[in-house]
């Protein structure tokens, strides 16, 4: 298995410098000061070294069929929420944040705030395959997230695939609030666990058709991940 972290610059770049005053153990393990990381290209240089080869896998993301996977697959992480940050792709203006939380009889809540959306308008949002954003296109993200090998289908469908969350709607300043509970994922359970995979929001709206919705380019992409408790 080979896992990618993509740095971006973060919400103001300031952040970003303000914690890596102190040396910071990555987790390549190589520390990074500052200075050693002040340029943008530098950061870009630093992406190779964490790209890593974990083997035999210690976080083990099921790409088979969940009867397989738990027979074979220790679930290590122990995250009681998680949370994806939404990056435009190149030539967009779209941010935003999904959270996951655990919800009553093992479902999942989503909620989802969006900005920077055309005003008045519907966007599919789905979990794709990878959390890999390496492309400016968000084409690196794959495809959808179906370890059940079901078609595609909008919510009300009971067999689609696992990252299947329909539309969002834009206000007229371009915001979306969006919160839908769904009983198909974990967080990083046996049952198609969402934790490192992509969060994509579309151009267009999924109408639900074959074999992805038909919902356009990507324009904002994020990596689910751990959520800090104390957000
Ligand atoms: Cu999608
Ligand atoms: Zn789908």
């Amino acid at each position: 298995m080979i896992l990618v972290a993509v740095l971006n610059e973060g919400p103001g770049s300031g952040k970003c410098e303000t914690a890596l005053d102190q040396p910071t153990t990555c987790v390549c393990g190589t520390n990074l000061r500052t200075s050693e990381m002040r340029t943008k290209a530098q950061l870009s240089s630093i992406l190779a070294s964490l790209i890593l080869t974990v083997g035999p896998p210690l976080l083990s993301i099921a790409e088979e069929p969940v009867d397989e996977a738990m027979e074979s697959s220790p679930v290590i992480v122990d995250a009681t929420e998680l949370v994806a940050v939404l990056s435009p792709t190149e030539g967009n203006q779209t941010t935003g944040v999904v959270t996951f939380k655990p919800a009553d009889k093992g479902k999942v809540a989503i909620e989802a705030r969006l900005t920077g959306l055309p005003p008045n308008s519907t966007h599919a949002i789905h979990i794709h395959q990878y959390g890999d954003l390496t492309s400016k296109d968000g084409k690196s993200a794959g495809d959808h997230y179906n370890p059940m090998h079901h078609p595609h289908g909008l919510p009300d469908k009971e067999n689609r695939h696992a990252g299947d969350f329909g539309n969002l709607e834009s206000d007229q300043n371009g915001n979306a609030d969006f919160k839908l509970t769904v009983d198909n994922i974990s967080l990083a359970g046996r049952l198609n666990p969402i934790i490192g995979r992509g969060l994509v929001v579309h151009a267009k709206p999924d109408d639900g058709s074959q074999p992805t919705g038909n919902a356009g380019d990507r324009i904002a992409v994020g990596v689910i991940g751990v959520k800090n408790p104390k957000d």
